[in-house]
């Protein structure tokens, strides 16, 4: 399978890693657009929230789980949780992931 996240998961391309655990990857955006910008995915293929079920929610508990871990001490002023899901959402690399955002104030709504 053709997948740059994948292919990170298994560190045969390089990224700026924050934070790993059985379950979970989590480093840094490429093309940042603030300045804590990570990205945090299930250490197996998930293409998106569509393919979430009984069988790997365990996965998303994690991430969920490892999130405010992650982000407490780089955003203690606050963060966000961005998980674009299919075309309409712009999801341009298709295994699920979800971007934590911080660093300074965000607009809203994001659109
Ligand atoms: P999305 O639009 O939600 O699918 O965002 C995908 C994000 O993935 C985007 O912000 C850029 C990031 N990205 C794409 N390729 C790579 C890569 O090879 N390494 C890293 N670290 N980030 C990547």
């Amino acid at each position: 399978m053709d997948c740059i996240f994948c292919k990170i998961i298994q560190k045969e391309i390089k990224s700026e890693i924050i934070f790993e655990d059985d379950l979970t990857l989590c480093f840094k955006d490429l093309k940042p657009v603030s300045p804590v910008h990570l990205l945090i995915v299930p250490k197996i293929h998930i293409t998106s929230l569509f393919e979430v079920d009984k069988n790997n929610s365990h996965y998303i508990s994690k991430i969920f789980e490892n999130i405010p871990k992650i982000s407490m001490d780089i955003c203690e002023n606050g963060f966000r949780v961005v998980n674009n899901n299919g075309e309409d959402a712009l999801q341009s690399v298709e295994h699920l992931h979800f971007h934590i955002l911080g660093g300074r104030q965000l607009g809203w709504p994001p659109c």
